[in-house]
């Protein structure tokens, strides 16, 4: 086992300073979705993959747990790689796999990449104990920097893992730039295994976002009071109500914290003032269609190898190689 590699905090301290402001200052207001993952946001992230209205994850779940035997068979090749996974997580899903290839006794690191400090720290404690054999190196910080740096530590092949729907939290001009750099760090016979949520019956979708017992909503107003804790902010979290779209066309899921009256808010020395009504577009989690995604395969330079559905097919991890 190696220690983890740390991104500079300072460095990720003043950009989470610098991003916040412009996000606030800029008309109308919006956050990074990358900033939800705290201690807290963390935890509170938990509690949404556990709850009944949130179907991504038990649909990804599914597919894991029934087909990692096939996706194994993908992976695997003849030449050892490196399994590198963008925004791992708890890797609850991806444990399914770790341990497929792991039995068949294939020559591989893994890799996992996380924003959160406290995510990688904890898979690099846990995951040994479940798997002795495995050979894990975590990486914190923003998913192209690590990937960059995961794809120099060695020249084997790279198998890369961008699960959860992540991808979601892009806009579409984001996802096309994103993918065009992840082709750019790939090199011919690597792969990228990808999941997409896609577009179903709205009513579905607003439910996973607007749950009934309020945890998206304090998921949300949790990234106020991480502004307030580290960012010496003064949000009133009760001035702000959490509200959620979904157009069926775009398939774009938005969700916004909407001011609920004229008020002044503080961020150290800066001055952010809000009127009634005005809201900050804190996240997009795009869905997606079949022909969505051949679209964004092709026109990011891979090539469609396969796609992996969960029984009730809400959802699909999509293999693509080079
Ligand atoms: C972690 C980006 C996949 O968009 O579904 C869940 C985050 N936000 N509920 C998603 C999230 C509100 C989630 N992703």
């Amino acid at each position: 086992m190696y220690p983890i590699t740390t991104g500079n905090l300072t460095t990720v301290e003043s950009l989470f300073l610098t991003e916040t402001l412009a996000g606030l200052q800029a008309c109308p207001k919006f956050m990074h979705a990358k900033y939800f993952y705290d201690e807290r946001g963390d935890y509170i992230f938990q509690q949404i993959m556990e709850m009944d209205e949130y179907y991504l994850t038990n649909a990804e779940m599914n597919i894991f747990s029934n087909q990692a035997e096939q996706i194994a068979e993908l992976i695997k090749g003849d030449t050892p790689f490196d399994l590198i996974e963008l925004g791992a997580g708890d890797a609850t899903k991806s444990i399914h796999l770790l341990r497929v290839l792991g039995k068949h006794n294939l020559e591989f690191s893994y890799l996992p990449i996380d924003i959160s400090a406290h995510v990688i720290s904890d898979l690099e404690d846990n995951l040994p104990k479940e798997l002795p054999e495995l050979d894990i190196k975590g990486l914190n910080g923003d998913y192209l920097h690590m990937l960059q740096k995961g794809i120099t530590l060695s020249n084997r092949r790279k198998v890369v893992l961008f699960m959860g729907a992540n991808i979601g939290n892009m806009d579409q001009a984001e996802v096309q730039t994103f993918l065009g750099s992840v082709r750019k760090l790939l090199a011919k016979g690597d792969m990228l295994i990808i999941g997409f949520d896609l577009k179903k019956n709205p009513k579905q979708i607003l439910a996973a976002y607007n749950d009934s017992k309020g945890i998206t909503s304090a998921f949300n107003l949790n990234l106020l009071e991480r502004i307030n804790k580290e960012l010496g902010g003064d949000f009133e979290l009760e001035n702000f109500e959490h509200y959620v779209s979904y157009d069926p066309e775009s398939g774009a899921c938005k969700s916004y914290l909407i001011s609920l009256k004229d008020h002044i808010v503080h961020i150290g020395a800066v001055t952010i003032p809000f009127v009634k009504d005005e809201y900050i577009y804190m996240e997009i989690s795009q869905k997606y269609s079949l022909e969505d995604i051949e679209r964004l395969a092709s026109r990011s330079g891979f090539q469609y190898e396969h796609n992996f559905f969960d029984v009730n097919r809400y959802f699909v991890d999509a293999v693509w190689t080079v």
